[in-house]
């Protein structure tokens, strides 16, 4: 039985962005919590964004998780869409490093939060210590699983 009836949504922005999110998907099951693992882009497929997001609080979303890399305009699109609080992971890949995707995910304009973690894969795990401490505010079992997680040193 999963420690929370509250799905997460996990989207990136492409294929490439896989294996670094694997890390934050692998931390979400740790914590039996659970997800939705969804690509989709920005700029590639607008519309099924849309549709997504529209849908995201009917179909049982809590949280969002948003990774992208490069102009890294997901996540603050995925904002725009949603009251639910989305966190944002800036991905490596570009001749930047990522730090593209950082500056762009980081500066949301006031009014439009996205909670952004670090480059790549810290940022991958961040994402969902972040996400679980979220759902464990109103969740026993799941600050329990948190506590658990600080005494073996807050890595998997
Ligand atoms: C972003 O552009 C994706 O999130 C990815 O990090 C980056 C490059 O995507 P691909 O051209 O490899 O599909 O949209």
């Amino acid at each position: 039985m999963s420690a929370t009836e509250k799905k997460v949504a996990v989207i990136m922005g492409s294929t490439s962005d896989e294996s670094v999110m694997n890390k934050c998907t692998d931390y979400l099951e740790w914590f039996g919590v659970p997800y939705e693992k969804q690509i989709m882009s920005a700029h590639r497929h607008p519309e099924k964004v849309e549709q997504f997001m529209f849908n995201a609080e009917i179909n049982g979303f809590a949280i969002i998780i948003a990774a992208a890399g490069m102009a890294a305009h997901l996540p603050g699109v995925i904002a725009s869409k949603t009251t639910l609080p989305v966190i944002g992971v800036p991905l490596e890949g570009s001749a930047l490093n990522g730090v593209d995707a950082l500056y762009s995910i980081v500066q949301m304009p006031a009014g439009i939060p996205v909670a952004t973690v670090a480059i790549g894969s810290a940022g991958a795990k961040n994402a969902a210590v972040l996400a679980v401490e979220i759902l464990a505010l109103n969740n026993p079992e799941l600050k329990q699983k948190l506590q658990e997680f600080r005494q073996k040193g807050s890595k998997l």
